[in-house]
């Protein structure tokens, strides 16, 4: 194993031996019957975070079986029993956060702050669900008729669908898991198989939390496993964070059979600087949206407009300051950015910009080169900004890696123009402090989430989340949105017998 090269500073006492994974279903921790799953380290690929089995059909039809007798219990479980599960699978968390978000950055890549960030993250979901448990469950409306009152009442949907990615393998199933149980829905989950320790993880909290069996299966698969989940007979809803491309395949999927489904996808979201910003500001913020998470958010800065009257001044900032991050091991204290989550994804990206640099019109302004220091075999890559003269094909798809394209503006008008010209409209940035800049950007940067003066990505629990356009598709997440996908509402109309006819 070629584990320690530059490994010796990491946080103390961690125990690096490969963990097992273990399936979830109907209340059972069971190793899978599929095919042996090795789950690597992206920084040191060789060095095996995990193994088991992936999971099989059989208990897939397991699991949605547990999730369809469970409903009926769990949906009738009174909010003062539900919500408390969720408060102490966030306690849970929350005392295991060092641990498990050291974990996650073994697993995942990102830095361990940043691990640890996202653990603690999601304890915050949780809670905030926990406490959505007892909010108001529909409205009354005034009837037309004297005696009779109608009541909108919300009921949960049945066995939901979870499907999430890898690159926030504890919030993103946390913001669709808790929301799900706390309306009373059951689950069935299939997380990315690149990050499945981290699953195993949030599947123990809520099991040592106290959640009845059945209520959350966790099946560790790949997509076909995740294809024959959306199509289950018994799945009533479907959710889905990932890639445009699946995402549409899906929501093809759920038409068909006329079932509910949500979807966050891609994003190629815009941070726009204006002539007047407060640089600094923009150039941390800018670099913190383009490069946490080594650039795999949907969230992420991929693209930058900045008005041409500081354009030269704000790009030597920027790359200065990209061109001196520290890269490395996760693990290590210090460390600013680590690896992209596997070799091949960094290849990937690597043949992206590699094919752009023989391109007219690209000019890499810092990065672009593969690391050829052999500390930095895993999956690193150099943070990379790259100025375009016009359209290209780095400003249009998204890589989900460290790379930030770069064109100029002459006014704001234009800037905007630019942000908006992509098919995704997930999230945008400006950087300004004139207010009629601000009102317009509200009104014309054509995105779900909007952000002044700081980076496009991050997201708080209580208010709704989601994209325009290629971003996204049905009821927003979080917040009070997310009420609306994982419930149902149904139209009660009350009328004493004695009322008049
Ligand atoms: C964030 O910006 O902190 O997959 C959250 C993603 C998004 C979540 C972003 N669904 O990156």
């Amino acid at each position: 194993m070629r584990q320690s090269a530059g490994n010796s500073a990491t946080a103390g006492g961690f125990n690096r031996s490969a963990r097992s994974l273990r399936h979830l279903v109907a209340g059972q921790w069971r190793t899978g019957g599929g095919a042996d799953l090795l789950d690597v380290n992206p920084a040191w690929p060789h060095e095996t975070v995990a193994v088991g089995q992936l999971a099989e059909d059989c208990d897939l039809d397991s699991a949605v079986a547990a999730a369809q007798d469970a409903f009926p219990r769990w949906a009738a479980t009174p909010h003062h029993v539900r919500g408390p599960i969720l408060d102490r699978a966030a306690d849970i968390l929350d005392t295991r956060a060092e641990e498990w978000g050291t974990e996650l950055s073994w697993e995942e890549g990102k830095t361990r702050v940043e691990g640890v960030g996202e653990v603690r993250r999601a304890a915050e979901i949780l809670r905030y669900y926990a406490s959505e448990a007892s909010r108001p469950v529909g409205e009354v409306f005034a009837s037309p008729r004297p005696g009779e009152q109608i009541q909108v009442i919300h009921r949960p949907v049945g066995v939901v669908a979870v499907v999430t990615p890898f690159n926030f393998p504890v919030a993103i199933p946390a913001w669709k898991i808790a929301p799900a149980l706390s309306y009373g829905n059951t689950v069935v989950w299939k997380p990315a198989s690149l990050v499945p320790l981290l699953a195993v993880r949030l599947a123990e909290a809520l099991v040592e939390a106290g959640l009845p069996e059945g209520v959350l299966s966790l099946l560790i698969g790949n997509g076909t496993l995740g294809g024959q989940l959306v199509e289950h007979p018994g799945v009533d809803a479907v959710t889905f964070t990932g890639s445009t491309s699946v995402g549409r395949r899906l929501i093809a999927t759920c038409g068909h059979l006329a079932r509910p489904v949500q979807t966050e996808m891609g994003g190629k979201n815009a941070a726009v600087v204006l002539a007047d910003a407060d640089l600094e500001l923009a150039v941390g913020e800018v670099l913190a949206g383009a490069l946490r998470s080594a650039g795999q958010k949907c969230t992420a800065t991929s693209r930058l407009v900045v008005q041409e009257s500081v354009a030269d001044e704000f790009l030597a900032l920027l790359t200065k300051r990209a061109a001196a991050l520290r890269v490395g091991d996760p693990l290590e204290e210090g460390t600013e950015m680590g690896p992209v989550v596997s070799l091949q994804a960094r290849d990937e990206i690597q043949r992206s910009v590699d094919a752009a640099r023989e391109r007219l019109g690209v000019e890499i302004l810092t990065g672009g080169r593969r690391y050829d220091d052999d500390r930095m075999t895993g999956a690193f890559l150099r943070p990379t900004v790259v100025e375009l003269a016009g359209d290209d094909p780095l400003w249009r798809e998204e890589l989900f890696g460290p790379v930030l394209s770069v064109r100029r503006a002459p006014d704001v008008q234009e800037a905007f123009r630019l942000a908006n010209d992509s098919e995704f409209g997930l999230s945008a940035a400006v950087f300004t402090d004139d207010l009629r800049a601000m009102a317009a950007a509200m009104e014309h940067v054509d995105v779900g989430v909007l952000h002044i003066n700081s980076e496009t990505a991050g997201a708080d629990p209580h208010v709704p989340f989601g994209g325009a356009r290629q971003s996204a598709y049905g009821p927003k997440e979080q917040g009070r949105a997310a009420r609306e996908f994982f419930t149902r509402t149904k139209t009660v109309y009350v009328r004493p017998s004695g009322a008049p006819r």
